[in-house]
């Protein structure tokens, strides 16, 4: 079956945050497509990767980028699939506000929706979730995790009573 979220960034430098939401996916068995697709340096890989991605099954695009992060911005411009957009403190960056502002200050009409600094993992669990109001394995799963969150944190007052 096809994929239904598409991880896509700027560069092979972003790859590094960027797999913490592939660890995300593959620990959930979530099938995803990634892809280096560049705003500046493949402008129309850009658009047509943004064009052609609900034909072909996709429901979801992640998208990262550092500095200056045009390619989650330009990818909402060309798709009516939710954009969720990743700013990567990178090579370029100032100091990742760069990153940050380029990615959520989107005009009117263009919504990205924008995740934390490096915030790749966060950016596939709300992927998953998209695609959870329509899918109940993935929705089972997401209310494991959830489930898993709880415990960790009775696990971590457990280890506080006894430190
Ligand atoms: C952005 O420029 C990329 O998404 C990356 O975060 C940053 C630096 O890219 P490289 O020069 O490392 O390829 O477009």
């Amino acid at each position: 079956m096809a994929a239904k979220i598409g991880i896509i960034m700027g560069s092979i430098s972003d790859l590094n945050v960027m797999n913490e939401a592939k660890t995300f996916l593959i620990e959930q068995g979530i099938d995803f497509e990634i892809e280096i697709v560049s705003a500046h340096r493949t402008p129309e890989k850009m658009l047509d990767y943004a064009r052609n991605a609900a034909n072909k099954g996709l429901k979801v695009i992640i998208a990262a980028a550092g500095g200056a992060a045009h390619l989650p911005g330009m990818v909402a411009a060309s798709t009516i699939l939710p954009v969720i957009g990743v700013p990567i403190k990178s090579s370029n960056s100032i100091d990742g506000w760069d990153s940050v502002l380029s990615i959520l200050q989107m005009p009117g009409g263009v919504p990205v929706a924008t995740v934390a600094l490096n915030g790749a993992k966060n950016a596939a669990i709300l992927a998953a979730q998209i695609l959870a109001t329509s899918d109940d394995a993935i929705a089972t799963k997401l209310n494991q995790y959830k489930t898993d969150l709880i415990a960790k944190v009775a696990e971590m007052n457990s280890q506080l009573k006894n430190a």
